[in-house]
């Protein structure tokens, strides 16, 4: 296998249309690294016995020792397409035709992805960089969570994808099926896929048409000048109605050669196309007509020799075509080769097949072996992948012009088969953008997707080189004349000139160097400048440029995720380019320049970008915005064990937050480090990287903190009648603000009056628990809520919001799901603020008599109180439990809302609009910090009956009062809350899990000794295995993987998404009353109440009070002392 060297590489990036930048997506353990080790392979870098074995992309010791990839990694790699061409000529002129062969040469740039769902954030980070995807299927475990995902992100990114059906020999020698069995059962795979890619197409046709009726109405709304003005409108609207639009491209099917078929493991996969051609002159078919019934249903007559479709059957036995000519032809070898004890078969396909097997391995015992050589010689994995990437997926000139609009401009709408790079309205900037232009002249268009860390030992200045054989031969001459000199032999003898010049040239190179010994193959070529400190760990951006030419030594603007080209000051800063590399894997490469349309390393950044960002030449380009990353879900506290240790450890956090796209670390209030992860396998790997590379120390752990969520039920609390009852169990917050109204028991459950401290404010606020729909379309709409909050004119939004948010009441009173349904008539009208946050799923209602405020943040709006930048820092004060990130942590302060501070003028009367600043605080306040253990609150609706302010109170200032004021309120909102029966919620997983029928029953214990729930459970089509889905509380899912594993000795192995949060249905106060009841449960029953267990537990994580019998059965100890 020839080497390529990094030269050739280089050498064509300069040509785009020869480029292709793809990624490699799938489900977890469908063979992702291995079919890039066959890739790897056919350019030399790994040894083809090697392919499949190694999975050289997966370079850290975990990933070698899991088996699991856990990080996006590149490389590049050539592919040569020689192409036949028949030069025309025609017999009647006497030319006969000829054919020569031309070679094409292609750079691929390849990103093998993870398919773990801890992972996920990499895929959208290797997706972002690509135009094309080979999305694998494993044939036997079928489409998984994580094949749909993948689709997905292709979809959105824009990323054309082929498919891969891989791991084809489990079917021929673990399941056992015939050819037949095995099209069949990948015919339904396919379908499968497709009707995936059908619902996206159909979700995208439905908001396209939702956008264009808009567009007509809002035209319509316009007054219409004239006649034809009228009458296009008319006809644009029946235009868009029976626009017929053309969705065949986005399906696969054999037949147009985006579907691969393969075993990765084996070195083999075709395109049906390879068979057509084989078979087109054997058959006499032409090779196109063949081409499109080798694969579905049709079938070749053996009497006529003609093909037939499934209709002309009329009962006789035939197979399929790509059952006759493809699949036999590959159970043959398979046959053949299994069967030890008969090694003529072999040697017959070996010869029908042209094939040069050699004879050692034909010999080979190893039947796998011979295998791998007979089907990689004649079905090459890495021709059949590469040429059908060459041929399906766009080059970076044409793909960026169909991407990049969106990704530049995601705000607008860009109509299919519009072509903005010639557009004239386009800026100049976007229009070298979409051309992919690599002029000298263009300007520099970067986009840096995530950060990765390499030890500065493998960064290419430190790398230990290979000599060239005349170096070491110099070398060698030299460590011999030194030895000689200091042995004092012939000390006097003139050197000879070759001698002479072979001297200077060895000390030229040996510059400061002691002698070498002799066997020494490589050595270290000193860096210009090396790092003083070789163990340090050196960030590299993955990068991909979109216009210009990237040169080191250049100076460009970094713009963060943020930066706005109207306000240039903000979010940029200015790097020199230093290094550049190209991408190969384990290694990089030192490059001077990248044109346009590639991939590539960039290093020099640690400091000016924190993990996406875009570089360019002008100030003027846009932020092509960060990516979509899953909100992390485990959060651990962190300390060294060392306490003198801390600022290692803040700054290991600070790269790990920095090379890693989804983890999120946080300093929080309590000086704890905390850092979020996306599941225990991400946090296994942010501990050994933290241990290892980032910060190397020892690290201590909290067991893993789990969020909860604090709701209440339909149900009158069972332990507190009137209010304040259940307070001594509850968060204790600034109590000492509020006292206590007299009656409370006259008023209906949920309510709470309470005054301020000094008695002149009265405080009436009733909880009642959302109806379930509400709270699922508040958790839906969080985005568009805080865009909303974010942005200055967001008139018809808001609008739109709230009369959907009416549609949902009305919804549930339909179902009945209102608890006192007339209190919530007109209740979105009267809505004053959502809660935590701002954003949460939780509201706040007027229904204070005589005060008047417009529905939600339109008071604040009318009132001249409201930009969006002081909403932004509100957001700030209440983001993510009002904990700091570590790179910011002055910007923690809260904020107060709205608050004048001024005195009260002569006869302004004090009264709720003074104060409505301060009751929405305390009541995001309240509901960020629940009174069962101060975890943040869902699905609580607080209603302000009443607020009053004494006459005697009148001539106060609002300062003064309004702290009173945001303690009061936020006590009431939590004795209203424990009015009702409370309810913890759980953080659930859904869990989808493969398990053959014989560990079912193991799988089935393990889940439920984990609480968890089955949800179906279907067999797979033509497969042993079983398809399980259940939910799992995240509280209880920690070592589930590796109990599953274990128990079911690896045959199920499970993925975990988070699902959202799910109510448990006990409270957690409920203590036995009845004797019947004591008898069964004990007194404080707490073995059964769970909501109980895990209640305490948090609080006891967060120094709360727990209350505990510290010694039971005292006595009894005695008398064992006794004895
Ligand atoms: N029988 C068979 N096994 C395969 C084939 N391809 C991959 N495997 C095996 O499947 C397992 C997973 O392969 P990987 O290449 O690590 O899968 P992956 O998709 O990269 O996995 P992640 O990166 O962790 O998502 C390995 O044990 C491979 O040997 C195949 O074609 N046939
Ligand atoms: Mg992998």
């Amino acid at each position: 296998m020839p080497v390529i060297t990094p030269e050739q590489l280089v050498s064509l990036q300069q040509a785009r249309s020869h480029i292709r930048n793809i990624c490699i997506l799938a489900h977890v353990d469908h063979g992702k690294t291995t079919l890039s080790d066959c890739l790897l392979a056919s350019n030399g870098i790994i040894s083809p016995k090697m392919s499949g074995k190694i999975r050289y992309l997966d370079s850290r010791e975990d990933e070698q020792e899991r088996g699991i990839t856990m990080k996006s990694s590149g490389i590049s790699l050539l592919f040569k397409i020689i192409k036949h061409i028949t030069l025309a000529g025609t017999v009647d002129d006497g030319t006969l035709s000829q054919s020569k062969t031309e070679e094409d040469d292609y750079l691929i740039n390849l990103i093998d992805s993870p398919g773990h769902v801890d992972f996920s954030s990499e895929v959208s980070t290797a997706s972002r960089l690509c135009d094309g995807a080979l999305v694998i299927v494993d044939t036997v475990e079928g489409v998984c969570t994580q094949t749909h995902t993948v689709l997905k992100q292709a979809w959105v990114e824009n990323v054309r994808p082929i498919v891969v059906l891989n791991k084809i020999d489990r079917l021929i020698t673990e399941l056992k099926m015939t050819p037949t069995e095995a099209y069949i059962h990948m015919k339904n795979i396919l379908e499968q896929v497709n009707a995936i890619m059908a619902v996206f197409y159909s979700e995208d046709l439905m908001q396209d048409d939702a956008r264009k009726f808009e567009e007509v109405q809002q035209k319509n709304a316009a007054p219409t000048t004239s006649k034809e003005d009228a009458e296009a409108l008319a006809s644009g609207l029946e235009d868009w109605n029976l626009e017929d639009r053309d969705d065949s491209n986005i399906y696969f099917s054999p037949e147009k050669g985006n579907v691969i078929f393969g075993s990765a493991v084996d070195g083999w996969a075709f395109r049906i196309n390879q068979f057509a051609s084989i078979y087109a002159n054997k058959l006499g078919i032409k090779e196109s007509l063949l081409l499109k019934v080798l694969w579905g249903d049709f079938y070749l007559d053996p009497k006529t020799k003609r093909v037939i479709g499934y209709r002309s059957l009329k009962g006789r036995s035939l197979k399929p075509m790509f059952v006759q000519f493809a699949l036999e032809n590959i159970w043959a070898v398979y046959d053949a080769v299994f069967n030890q004890t008969d090694r003529s078969k072999v040697e017959k396909i070996v010869k029908a097949l042209n094939l040069k097997i050699l004879p050692r391995d034909m010999r080979s015992k190893d039947s796998k072996m011979l295998l791998q050589s007979i089907c990689g010689q004649w079905l090459p994995l890495s021709s059949s992948v590469l040429a059908a990437v060459v041929e399906l997926l766009p080059s970076p000139l044409d793909a960026q012009r169909i991407r990049m609009p969106k990704i530049l401009h995601p705000e607008r709408h860009i109509s299919a088969g519009n072509d903005l790079a010639e557009d004239a309205d386009a800026s100049e900037l976007d229009r070298a953008v979409y051309r992919c232009d690599a002029s000298a002249n263009a300007p520099i268009v970067v986009y840096i997707s995530k950060m990765f860390s390499v030890p500065a030992k493998d960064l290419p200045v430190n790398k230990r080189v290979q000599l060239t054989a005349e170096e070491m031969r110099l070398r060698k001459m030299q460590t011999l004349r030194m030895r000689q000199e200091s042995e004092g032999q012939h000390p006097n003898r003139s050197l000879s000139t070759e001698e002479l010049r072979l001297k200077r040239l060895s000390a030229l190179q040996l510059q400061g160097e002691g002698p070498a010994p002799l066997a020494e193959m490589v050595t270290a070529v000193p860096a210009p400048e090396q790092p003083k400190n070789d163990d340090h760990e050196h960030l590299i951006g993955f990068a991909r440029i979109y216009s210009g030419t990237i040169k080191t030594g250049q100076t460009l603007h970094v713009l963060g995720p943020k930066y706005d080209p109207r306000f240039p000051d903000k979010y940029r800063s200015e790097i020199i380019v230093e290094q550049l590399y190209l991408l190969m894997g384990r290694e990089l490469q030192p490059l001077d320049e990248v044109p346009a349309g590639n991939v590539f390393g960039i290093g020099g950044l640690d400091a000016h970008v924190l993990k996406t960002a875009t570089l360019s030449s002008t100030p003027e380009c846009r932020s092509l915005g960060g990516l979509r990353v899953d909100a992390p879900i485990v959060r651990v506290a962190l300390e060294p064990k060392d306490p003198t240790q801390m600022n290692q450890l803040r700054e290991g956090l600070k790269l790990l937050n920095q090379a890693d796209p989804s983890v999120e670390v946080v300093l929080q209030e309590t000086g704890e480090h905390v850092i979020l992860t996306a599941g225990e396998l991400h946090l296994e790997r942010c501990l050994k990287d933290l241990k290892e590379r980032f910060a190397k120390i020892e690290i201590q752990c909290s067991p893993p903190i789990v969020p909860f969520r604090e709701t209440i039920s339909k149900f009158p609390s069972l332990t507190a009648t009137t209010t304040g009852e259940a307070k001594d169990d509850t968060v204790d917050t600034d109590d000492d603000e509020a006292t206590e109204a007299k009656p409370p028991a006259a008023l209906p459950t949920g309510s709470t009056v309470l005054y301020t401290r000094n008695k002149t404010c009265k405080v009436h606020v009733r909880a009642l628990p959302l109806p379930p729909n509400v709270v699922q379309f508040l958790i839906k709409s969080e985005a568009s809520i805080k865009s909303v909050l974010q942005s200055d004119d967001s008139g018809s939004h808001i609008d739109d919001l709230l009369s959907k948010l009416k549609e949902e009441f009305a919804i549930a009173e339909k179902e009945g799901d209102l608890v006192e349904p007339e209190k919530w008539a007109g209740v979105v009208d009267r809505l004053w603020a959502f809660g935590p946050k701002r954003i949460g799923p939780n509201m706040l209602v007027n229904n204070i008599a005589g005060y008047d405020r417009a529905v939600w943040i339109r008071n604040a709006k009318a009132s001249g109180q409201y930009t969006s930048s002081n909403n932004n820092e509100l957001d700030r004060a209440f983001d993510d439990d009002a904990r700091e990130s570590l790179e910011d942590s002055e910007d923690g302060q809260q904020d107060r809302e709205g608050q004048d501070e001024g005195p009260v003028d002569g006869d302004h009367i004090l009264g709720a609009k003074d104060f409505d600043g301060s009751i929405n605080t305390s009541f995001q306040l309240a509901t960020q910090v629940g009174p069962m253990c101060a975890e943040p609150i869902m699905g609580v609706c607080y209603f302000v009956e009443e607020f009053e302010i004494d006459a005697a109170a009148q001539t106060s200032k609002v300062s003064s009062l309004s702290g009173q004021i945001l303690a009061t309120f936020k006590d009431a909102c939590k004795q209203a809350f424990l009015g009702w029966s409370p309810r913890l919620m759980l953080a659930m997983y859904s869990c989808e899990l493969q398990a053959p029928a014989e560990v079912l029953g193991k799988v089935y214990a393990v889940l439920a000794k984990r609480r968890g729930r089955i949800i179906s459970e279907e067999m797979k089509d033509g497969t042993p295995f079983f398809n399980i889905k259940s939910l799992l509380p995240v509280v209880e899912s920690f070592g589930f993987n590796d109990d599953i594993r274990k128990r079911t000795s690896g045959a199920a192995s499970p993925q975990l998404i988070f699902s959202g949060f799910e109510v448990l249905d006990q409270d957690p106060y409920w203590v036995p009353t009845t004797e019947e009841e004591l008898e069964d449960l004990g007194e404080k029953a707490d073995r059964e109440n769970l909501a109980k267990k895990y209640l305490e537990n948090v609080r006891k994580r967060k120094g709360l009070f727990v209350e505990r019998k510290i010694v039971e059965h005292a006595e009894k100890q005695q008398t064992l002392k006794k004895k």
